[in-house]
């Protein structure tokens, strides 16, 4: 089957209200050009602006993401966000299990699985990140680390719904670091997951599952690292807070 690609942009931790509502208003020509029966664009602002940001977007092909959010529907849980509450302002898809929110806010592939659950149960898709270290790739582990991580995360899920599923392989010493892994590495892994998703499962579900690259995806190396057959979309971090170089990022998806 032919998988639509996603591209979304990860913003972090960048942008007030003000300047997300600029970048986005930038985006949605570039966006609006492109075959969308073919490539999907999304963004994921901060909480904060969300609601904005999806109010700017009525009526454009640009969907929205959320960066992460709680397992609980509601409650005491001071600070944190829920799922249902980012469906609400217009959220399509939740990055879960980031390697920032592995590494400083002490996510685990435990967590992670709990949180698809809720992003499930409230009707919006998982774009679930996995992804190994410099020290776990020289020591010739990547696979094993990155399959153990889909393995905990997608844990009691059921074909069809992993079959919507989004991944996201992001080696940890590509990101925000300006060394990209080449296509070849990146490829190399991707088959492993869609292999794995087809032992896990079935061929027919891991040929549907979206497998995203991200690690300093950027205009010039967008086109080719798309351009692999098991590299469905890119999660972008850095490259996705200008306008012009994310424009840059979908046209080397088509
Ligand atoms: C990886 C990526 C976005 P960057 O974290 O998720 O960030 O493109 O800045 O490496």
């Amino acid at each position: 089957p032919t998988r639509r690609k996603l591209i979304a942009g990860n913003w972090k931790m960048n942008k007030t209200l003000s300047e997300a509502l600029a970048l986005v208003r930038e985006l949605k020509g570039p966006a609006a050009a492109l075959p969308a029966d073919r490539v999907e664009v999304a963004v994921a602002p901060p909480f904060v602006s969300l609601a904005a940001v999806a109010k700017e977007l009525e009526g454009s092909a640009l969907k929205l993401a959320g960066q992460n959010c709680h397992w609980e529907a509601s409650g005491a849980f001071t600070g944190e966000v829920s799922a249902p509450m980012l469906k609400d302002v217009g959220c399509a898809y939740v990055i879960l299990g980031h390697s920032e929110r592995r590494q400083y806010f002490g996510e685990t592939d435990e967590t992670v699985n709990k949180r698809i659950r809720a992003v499930l149960a409230a009707g919006m898709t998982p774009i679930v990140c996995v992804g190994e270290t410099l020290a776990e790739r020289e020591a010739g582990r990547t696979k094993d680390v990155v399959e153990q991580q889909v393995l905990g995360a997608l844990k009691g899920y059921q074909a069809a719904e992993v079959a919507n599923f989004v991944l996201a392989y992001e080696p940890v010493w590509a990101i925000g670091t300006g060394r990209t892994a080449t296509s070849a590495q990146a490829q190399e892994v991707h088959r492993a997951l869609r292999e794995q998703l087809g032992r896990l499962f079935d061929v027919g579900t891991a040929e549907r599952v979206r497998i995203q690259y991200g690690g300093s995806v950027k205009p010039d190396n967008a086109a080719e690292l798309l351009g692999q057959p098991d590299v469905d979309g890119a999660l972008v971090g850095g490259a996705s807070l200008k306008a012009g170089d994310f424009a840059g990022i979908l046209k080397g998806a088509v």
